[in-house]
């Protein structure tokens, strides 16, 4: 299914309390008030199915993975494997041999530019991007182009947070080795025309990496359908533990690639001068894997499954649609991008208060959100700002917290009387 947000007229109906019981975080109490997590896009809160299932591992079967012949040993190697298989599931990968477990969608990106840039990338080559990225899809290419002499080029995004297709299209040459954009902006929400994006990449034999950190966690994905040639997301952003994420690709592609890093459970055979290397994809898994954090991301990705994405992402707009409304009713407000297709992030100055004094006001209330650069420097630049609030929103939210997080806003208004 087409990846970008769904709309429908039918009467929907999804109930978040049949879920928010199952995250104990949600209970507690910051600074004597009920907590609203509306932070989501920077992580998302745990419910005690994926708490239990990491406990369960240290309590129970805690060994190393694919190296022990005993019954501790093969249950975690069962167990990490199925959760390999389990992330494959969810995003439709043809084969869970090409989902490789990282620390992190930053940690994904910067595999490819490692593993596969350094060998197929060279001194004139292009690589596209769009202004909106992440530093965790602009650094890594910025090192291997200052590396290899390559020269990045920059799709522009217009007023409302969307990418200039047309720009797009002139920037496509010869030379483009790569075209790697985020799937949905972690500052304005935009969700990019993915399936345009590799259409016209494709069309002129360019590999396509998508930064998923922000999509997968809200919308259906298949990759198959998609298309890409690479494709890196984070557990944490959807309902997972820390430290362990995702980067899928195409066998092909990965069969070709040099590893990552070096070391334990990547080779095949050794010797003092050389090494042949692992199957994919263990030969990009140097060292003791996060073998918790898999089993907690594929719990996640369970509990995910249960709540249905399609459920999921038409409630978010619903509660982005309203977020929207209620937040543009306040004079003064300033809402970055404007996307007809978008996710439940939405970034916003109000009058001339800082974003960290606005956030300081809201957590005294108990109201957790994001202010700053959101790493993505070059995005505040362009808008000629230094940083923005930002509000994210996941299933678990409600109208009423939005309700509450409004009204604050307006009492932020009169507290710094602007
Ligand atoms: N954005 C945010 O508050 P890691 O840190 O590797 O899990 O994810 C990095 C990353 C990459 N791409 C996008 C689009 C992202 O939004 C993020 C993480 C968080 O916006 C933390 S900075």
């Amino acid at each position: 299914m087409e990846m970008t947000a769904r709309r429908t007229e039918e009467k929907f109906q999804f109930n978040p309390h049949q879920y928010r019981g199952d995250f104990p975080i949600l209970g507690e109490k910051v600074h004597g008030k009920q907590l609203i997590y509306l932070d989501n896009a920077a992580t998302t809160q745990k419910p005690i199915q994926v708490i239990d299932a990491i406990s369960d591992y240290y309590r129970h079967y805690n060994a190393n993975v694919h190296r022990a012949i005993h019954k501790l040993g093969e249950t975690a190697t069962e167990a990490f494997e199925n959760s390999r298989k389990t992330i494959a599931r969810f995003i439709s990968a043809p084969s869970e041999k090409q989902v490789i477990f990282t620390r992190g969608t930053t940690e994904a990106i910067n595999l490819v530019a490692s593993g596969w840039g350094r060998k197929f990338i060279g001194a004139g080559d292009e690589i596209i991007l769009s202004e909106m990225e992440h530093h965790s899809n602009l650094i890594p290419w910025q090192l291997l182009a200052k590396e290899v002499g390559a020269k990045l080029k920059f799709i522009p995004f217009k007023e409302d947070g969307t990418i200039d297709f047309p720009v797009y299209e002139t920037l496509l040459s010869s030379h483009t080795k790569l075209v790697t954009i985020t799937h949905m902006s972690n500052v304005f929400g935009t969700i990019n025309p993915v399936i345009r994006i590799v259409q016209m990449a494709h069309d002129r034999g360019i590999p396509v990496l998508f930064d998923a950190a922000q999509s997968v966690p809200h919308l259906p994905v298949n990759v198959e359908h998609l298309n890409c040639d690479f494709f890196a997301f984070s557990g944490h952003k959807m309902l997972g533990p820390t430290g362990i994420g995702i980067l899928y690709a195409k066998s092909q592609i990965l069969e070709n690639m040099n590893p990552y890093q070096g070391g334990g459970e990547m080779i095949s055979s050794v010797w003092f001068e050389e090494a042949t290397w692992n199957e994919i994809p263990h030969k990009f898994e140097a060292g003791t894997p996060n073998i918790a954090g898999a089993i907690g991301m594929a719990k996640a990705v369970e509990y995910l499954e249960n709540v249905g994405m399609v459920n999921l992402t038409l409630y978010e707009q619903e509660l982005t649609t309203h977020g929207l409304e209620k937040m543009a009713e306040i004079p003064g407000m300033k809402i970055y991008g404007a996307a007809p297709e978008r996710g439940g992030i939405i970034s916003f100055n109000l009058g001339d208060i800082h974003p960290h004094d606005l956030s300081h006001f809201l957590d005294q209330q108990g109201i957790a959100v994001r202010a700053g650069h959101h790493c993505a420097q070059p995005v505040m630049r362009k808008l000629n700002i230094a940083a923005t609030t930002r509000v994210s929103f996941y299933f678990y939210n409600t109208k009423e917290e939005i309700d509450s997080f409004v009204d604050q806003l307006k009492k932020a208004k009169e507290f710094f009387a602007y």
